[in-house]
């Protein structure tokens, strides 16, 4: 794990134990406690660079460990997107590289159906592990930025609890954004359309 792109606070680690310790006090169930685990890379953080589908950096992204998912902050240079909406979710292979074939290595998305997951935030059987919320592009000259939360994300290298999508894990994982929106409810992405940008997280 050391040479992993990680910073684990001692301090942020030490307060989650106790918050944790008082968790189990409170409750004293098993079951509970492993629902409410923090992550035990609670403030690890990773970034990326976002590539389009030329191979060119368009923005920059940042991924930071809380004590429920992933927050994605994303930087973009002026014109990076089409204005309008995107859909953004956690694809389960850290490989950008066949831009040109648009994004395909990256695979299919964190907690796919193959993992017994269904895609959809609005979807009552979804959603799977790498769905997020859609960002909203403004047309403008200047430059623009989101922020999203993985929910069913850690940067740990190992699923636990509810964040059983390890982004450091052996095959990393990619922020990929879509042409479209994600109406969060179709399968098998939300209707969001071809892949046009991409920021590779390697272990
Ligand atoms: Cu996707």
């Amino acid at each position: 794990m050391p040479s992993l792109p990680l910073r684990v606070s001692a301090i942020a680690l030490l307060s989650a134990l106790a918050a944790c310790a008082g968790h189990m006090e409170a409750h004293h169930g098993q079951h509970d406690m492993a629902a409410m685990a923090p992550s035990p890379t609670i403030g690890a953080q990773a970034q990326a660079d976002v590539i389009n589908a030329q191979g060119a950096k368009i923005g920059h992204a940042l991924f930071r460990e809380g004590p429920r998912g992933v927050v994605v902050m994303l930087e973009f240079n002026p014109r990076a997107l089409t204005p309008g909406w995107h859909g953004a979710h956690i694809h389960q292979n850290g490989d950008c590289s066949d831009f040109a074939a648009g994004f395909q290595a990256a695979g299919a998305h964190m907690g796919h159906p193959e993992a017994g997951g269904t895609h959809g935030l609005l979807n009552p059987k979804g959603p799977e592990d790498g769905d997020m919320t859609n960002i909203f592009v403004a047309d403008t000259d200047g430059p623009f930025a989101a922020e999203l939360l993985a929910h069913g994300a850690t940067l740990g290298a190992m699923g636990h609890g509810h964040h059983n999508a390890p982004l450091l894990g052996p095959k990393g994982a990619a922020l990929v954004i879509h042409a479209n929106a994600d109406d969060h409810l179709s399968q098998p992405i939300g209707g969001a359309g071809a892949r046009i940008a991409c920021a590779a997280l390697k272990p």
